[in-house]
């Protein structure tokens, strides 16, 4: 052991167990606790579940590389599940051209047009489920409304968005360790991914949607044809189920938190907003990404050798007492600017105006129409290698 270099805690978790899962909470505490960098020799990784610690990876992509997976598996060792994402698991710079199509498709003035159909959207889907007031949380909402507004921004057509959801089980379970939850969510998955590949091309795409966009754009900036269509795919890979999970949770801790309902009541649109943000602090939906050291690296006095995956904790950092004040309440009225639930630097989710918008809009329309959400059941928790969220929230809406 270099003088310079800490000694690292091993600790026996295993972060991707049905039990882990169910309730990471405690695991965060004990990795947080143990050091700035743990080992997890079961999976034989390095992990932080530091806000600092998170921060300083996520903030140097030289060091910390995606180009070799963001999931366990390393990509110069292993074949990946499918063609890596042009954004996602690539560096720069070619994860910056990449981005730079996304960031012109997804201008301010791209996602201020999406408004009003997601307003008129939310607003109906509300006012429907007001005439049976009780209703899953997940399926009847949470779900229901990216599964619609999303895929009718992107420009798909209406038959077939069944394959979406489980597409992006693929997707998250995929950054996992090659477990039940992997092998579930790939079995069969050929016809799903087939489905999605079909969908990716321009002539799938609706000629105002964004996904003809991204075409138009990727082909002036010189992409290939299939590039253009794997730009795609990574709208179809993360802009899913990260929002459903996004909404389901933040349905899901405001139903437990009534009066926090009640303010957003008082002062929807600017309540809203907090309480989304909260909700991606809290519950963060994507709770974990990998990267892989290029070099001999230095992460909070602990050396870490090239070559090596590191584990970030998205989840964890974004309830650091080192970063929060009392990190485990829920409150709308803090400030949660800063929160990791997005990541941070270089690949900062390009899509995250998209999914706040969805979030103000749907939870601004509850405020406005719904007096109260009352849980009237135990939810079903979903288990998934990488997010966070439910499967079922029953819930009984209390019309305004
Ligand atoms: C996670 O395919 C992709 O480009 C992609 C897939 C998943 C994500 C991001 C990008 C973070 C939401």
């Amino acid at each position: 052991m270099g003088a310079r270099s800490t000694a690292v805690e091993e600790l026996d978790l295993d972060p991707f167990s049905p039990e882990f899962l169910a309730d990471p909470y405690p695991g965060h505490e004990e990795m947080r606790e143990a050091g700035p960098v743990v080992r997890l020799p079961r999976y034989d990784v390095w992990a932080t579940a530091r806000y600092a610690e998170v921060r300083s990876v996520l903030g140097d992509p030289e060091t910390y590389c995606s180009s070799a997976g963001v999931g366990l598996s390393d990509f110069t060792r292993e074949k990946p599940w499918r063609p890596p994402s042009l954004l996602l698991e690539a560096d720069p710079p070619e994860h910056t051209e990449a981005r730079d199509v996304i960031t012109t498709v997804l201008s301010p003035k791209n996602v201020r047009a999406l408004r009003d159909a997601f307003q008129a959207e939310a607003e109906a889907m509300i006012d429907r489920l007001l005439q049976r007031p009780d209703i899953d949380g997940v399926s009847d909402l949470g779900a229901a409304f990216p599964l619609k507004v999303f895929p009718d921004a992107v420009g798909l057509p209406a038959g077939g968005r069944e394959n979406l959801l489980p597409y992006g089980k693929m997707v998250f379970n995929g950054f996992g360790p090659r477990n039940e939850f992997f092998d579930r969510a790939m079995a069969g998955g050929e016809q799903v991914r087939d489905w999605i590949m079909a969908h990716c091309e321009r002539d799938a795409l609706a000629a105002d949607g964004l996904g003809a966009q991204i075409h138009e754009v990727a082909a002036e900036n010189g992409f290939t044809e299939q590039e253009r269509g794997m730009l795609v795919r990574s709208f179809l890979s993360a802009g899913v189920d990260t929002t459903v999970h996004a909404l389901g949770n933040a349905l899901w801790v405001l139903a437990q938190h009534p009066e926090q309902w009640a303010e957003m009541r008082a002062e929807p649109t600017k309540k809203a907003v907090a309480a989304f943000e909260e909700t991606v602090r809290f519950e963060s939906p994507v709770q974990t990404f990998f990267r892989t050291t290029t070099a001999d690296a230095e992460l909070g006095g602990v050396a870490i050798p090239a070559g090596e995956k590191v584990l970030t904790f998205l989840g964890a950092a974004n309830r650091d007492p080192r970063q929060w004040d009392d990190p485990d309440r829920f409150d709308l009225n803090r400030r949660a600017h800063g929160h990791v639930g997005f990541g941070s630097g270089t690949h900062t989710c390009v899509g995250q105006m998209v999914a706040r918008l969805e979030g103000e809009v749907l939870l601004s329309s509850m405020a406005d129409r719904v007096e109260s959400i009352e849980l009237t059941g135990e939810p079903e928790r979903q288990l998934n290698n990488t997010l966070r969220g439910l499967d079922t929230l029953p819930l009984r809406l209390h019309p305004a």
